[in-house]
């Protein structure tokens, strides 16, 4: 499971899903039973600092506040080539200075998207070229691919409406019913290509039932991932595979 994905000791973990799947509610829910269950604990006792990183695409670095800017709040008319190649940037700058870096030392990194919503929402909702896609992907991560994707799952409208009850919407909140049912196949098909990184989370139920779901299917990763750190780190290598 986790050699395949990246060489380093840490475990990398990805939300994502259409609108208001709930994964901002879930990154917060996740980071608080990781606290509470001691899993955060073990990694404190051994050196690793921090345990967990929290972020999100785009928008997880300073560079990347500035794009999510643009990509997501501004008036301006953006190509989706050119919305591709931002995405990337932010994506690129991500990975070198927060991601990589986290994953290195050993910790737990959470984020809210990565590489499958550019897949869905610029190859399956946009139309653009799923193979320059994969390709724009392989070059803005350096192939460094998430452990576990938990795809938190639910129809199109019942999404919409949640986001809706916010007020103000961006850019993507504003397109058509169509484009989304678009970006949830885009996902769908990711799922079924069986990768047994991929767990598909029931998001419409309960606040706690799908935090639930999430738990029980982290609990199995972080026991497996946690043996081969401590050897790892007995080992003195957290860098190497
Ligand atoms: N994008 C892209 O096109 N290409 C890319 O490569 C990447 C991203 C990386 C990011 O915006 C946008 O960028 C995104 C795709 C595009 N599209 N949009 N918009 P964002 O980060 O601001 O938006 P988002 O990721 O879709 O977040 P969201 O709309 O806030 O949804 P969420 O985080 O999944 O949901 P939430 O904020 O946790 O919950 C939404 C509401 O539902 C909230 O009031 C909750 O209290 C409520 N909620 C949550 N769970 C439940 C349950 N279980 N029951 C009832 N109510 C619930």
């Amino acid at each position: 499971m986790h050699s395949a994905t990246h060489p380093y000791a840490g475990l990398f973990i990805v939300l994502e899903g259409g609108e208001g799947a709930g994964k901002t509610t879930q990154m917060g829910a996740i980071a608080t039973w990781l606290e509470e269950s001691g899993w955060l604990a073990k990694l404190r006792a051994s050196d690793i600092d921090p345990p967990l990183l929290l972020t999100r695409e785009p928008g997880g670095t300073p560079l990347g506040q500035g794009l999510r800017q643009l990509l997501l709040h501004s008036d301006l008319e953006i190509d989706p080539l050119a919305e591709l190649l931002l995405y990337a940037a932010d994506r690129a700058q991500h990975v070198a200075t927060c991601i990589r870096p986290q994953l290195q030392r050993g910790g737990i990194v959470l984020c809210d998207r990565y590489t499958a919503s550019t897949v869905a929402y610029q190859g399956y909702g946009r139309g653009l070229d799923l193979q320059i896609i994969e390709h724009i992907n392989r070059i803005a991560t350096g192939g460094l691919g998430a452990d576990v994707v938990l795809w938190l799952d639910l129809p199109v409208g019942v999404g919409l409406a949640r986001t809706q009850q916010r007020g103000i919407a961006d850019r993507f909140e504003q397109t058509a019913v169509a484009f989304h049912e678009r970006v949830r196949q885009g996902f769908m098909a990711l799922a079924q290509q069986g990768s047994d990184r991929w767990q598909r989370i029931d998001a419409h139920q309960p606040l706690d039932q799908v935090s639930k779901a999430i738990q029980d299917c982290l609990a199995a990763h972080l026991h497996r991932w946690f043996e081969t750190l401590k050897k790892r780190l007995t080992g003195g290598d957290r860098d190497l595979p």
